[in-house]
């Protein structure tokens, strides 16, 4: 257990270390993890992350059509925020330092196009 903890350890001094320098700050705890844009879905449409770790939305280099990424409804206390309307190949990063139930819908397709985070406390 304690040599498995040391390798864990080193791992992430590694991973700090190649980290270019504007990202090191807050990137040093928490995983980031990826959803995909898609035409009028996300991938997956439900996530479970801890709190800490960092959500990456990417839209698809195949989609033709514009989508956006707006928390639609959040854990008490966590401030909304919406990405701008973007295009095939682009990023929306958030950190999620809130356990809780957060919605997320693209304005353009909130009937079809929503997805739920589950932020879980780290135990
Ligand atoms: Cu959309």
């Amino acid at each position: 257990m304690i040599a498995r903890k040391t390798t864990l350890a080193l791992v992430g001094v590694a991973a700090f270390a190649a980290a270019p320098a504007t990202l090191a700050a807050g990137a040093t705890k928490g995983k980031t993890r990826k959803v995909s844009v898609n035409d009028n879905y996300y991938g997956p449409t439900k996530l479970t992350v801890h709190v800490g770790d960092t959500v990456d939305w990417h839209w698809s280099d195949e989609i033709t059509d514009v989508h956006d990424v707006k928390l639609n409804s959040a854990p008490k206390g966590v401030k909304k925020f919406a990405s701008d309307p973007l295009a095939a190949g682009d990023d929306f990063k958030r950190k999620l330092t809130k356990a809780g139930t957060y919605k997320i819908i693209c304005t353009f397709h909130e009937e079809e196009m929503k997805m739920t985070i589950t932020v879980k406390k780290k135990s």
